[in-house]
């Protein structure tokens, strides 16, 4: 029996305006169910209002569906009291925000900052420019070919001098689920404080925040069938307090005078100015239907089509995967011999295929692998064996298209 419902594609409009598309693209970004789109229409038709200011009553409505939200993705990632979480506009503005905010309390000249190989340029640049500015340094944990961390230097790498860790949970190019925990274990017992980018892993199975041993987890909406323009901070109350505001203006101030201002507090202190209030709400939504459905059933689900996945586009001539990463989630890198992997890219979108050529955000990766692009299939809860016939069938196409 499958895990999940038989028809899901109808709960996708957009599976109906494009009945041949082909989405192999989800760790991009996922497609929107009609129940998160009827809820941003309920917000702009119903109840359309600024939060936490009109006392009248679409302002109390829309501030109650907002913070309400707010409950949903704390108890979503299974938080303590210890926790709140701060809305932001994705992973890259909640990595942003603490590479400017976190640094003003934990580092000193001589410090280290810790991430790996691995990571994507949102939780790569913005610590390069937080080393600019402290006068840091900045170290990466190695990857192997295989596409897994190299945890062979450990103790070198992680030092009293190590104050922020700040970790990719899954792989957007291998789909590697990395051993978090050996790392952050580690981490918290020489005193740094620890971050995890888990906007490939949020999505995809069910994450309980108080076995990884984080500080701070950030991930994004659009990856989890939500609204784009929309993404979460899970932070750690007591550093948090302490922290300076990241963005300034409305809202995150308890008093302003004309010589200085004070702050409100958590979370509202880091949400300056009128938050994407539509997209959160539609958040809201979107954690409701993965609950549904069950993020044990997804993970499973996922892990049976990505399986046949693997094992059809194993028989391919000329098809080659990169890394063998032990543990992984359902994204796929390949190229196709002889095939420049733009190239191939659009020849399956031709047949309206979506898959990523590139480097995926990632270019210390493709230094790695000493490449320039490579081609992604990243699969979610809506793809079917069928998608992958045809996925298989555009890749054999193309093959004899150039080697003709
Ligand atoms: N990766 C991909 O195609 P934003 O853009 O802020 O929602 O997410 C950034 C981000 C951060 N960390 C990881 C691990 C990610 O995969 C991404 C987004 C997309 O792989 C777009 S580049």
């Amino acid at each position: 029996m499958s895990l999940i419902p038989k028809d899901i594609k109808k709960h996708f409009p957009i599976f109906q305006s494009n009945p041949d598309l082909i989405f192999l693209d989800n760790a991009s970004t996922t497609q929107t169910p009609q129940l998160v789109i009827d809820k941003l229409n309920d917000y702009y038709t119903n109840y359309n209002a600024n939060v936490h200011r009109g006392i009248y009553q679409i302002g109390e409505k829309a501030t109650y569906e907002y913070e309400s939200v707010r409950q949903k993705v704390i108890k979503f990632l299974n938080c303590d009291d210890s926790f709140t979480a701060i809305f932001t506009q994705g992973t890259t503005e909640s990595i942003n925000l603490l590479s400017n905010s976190l640094p003003q309390l934990v580092l000193k000249e001589g410090d280290e900052i810790l991430i790996s190989e691995m990571e994507h340029h949102s939780n790569i640049v913005p610590w390069q420019l937080a080393c600019k500015r402290f006068n840091v340094k900045l170290k990466y944990i190695p990857i192997t070919t295989e596409g897994e961390w190299d945890l062979s230097n450990l103790n070198q790498l992680i030092t009293k001098k190590t104050k922020i860790v700040s970790l990719i949970h899954q792989s957007n190019v291998f789909g590697t689920i990395n051993p978090i925990q050996k790392v952050t274990n580690i981490a918290k017992s020489l005193g740094a404080t620890v971050i995890i980018d888990a906007a490939q892993s949020v999505p995809h199975s069910k994450i309980d925040i108080k076995t990884l041993n984080c500080d701070f987890l950030v991930f994004s909406g659009h990856k989890m069938l939500g609204p784009t323009g929309v993404g979460v901070l899970i932070g750690k109350t007591n550093l948090l307090d302490k922290m300076p505001p990241y963005m300034s203006g409305g809202d995150m101030i308890n008093t302003v005078s004309m010589e200085e201002s004070t702050w409100n507090e958590l979370p509202w202190k880091f949400e300056a100015g009128t938050p994407n209030i539509a997209q959160v709400i539609g958040l809201g939504s979107s954690i409701d239907y993965l609950l549904k459905i069950g993020m044990d059933n997804i993970y499973r689900y996922e892990k049976s089509i990505f399986d046949l996945a693997i094992e059809k586009l194993s028989k391919v001539e000329g098809f080659k995967i990169f890394g063998n990463p032990k543990v992984k989630g359902s994204v796929i890198s390949f190229e196709l011999d002889g095939v420049h992997p733009h190239d191939l890219a659009q020849i399956l979108d031709e047949k309206n295929i979506a898959v990523r050529a590139g480097h995926h955000c990632a270019q210390p990766i493709m230094e790695k692998l000493k490449v320039s692009a490579t081609l992604r299939a990243s699969f979610y809860i809506y793809n079917t064996e069928k998608d992958i016939d045809q996925l298989v069938r555009g890749i054999v196409d193309a093959r004899e298209f150039f080697t003709f």
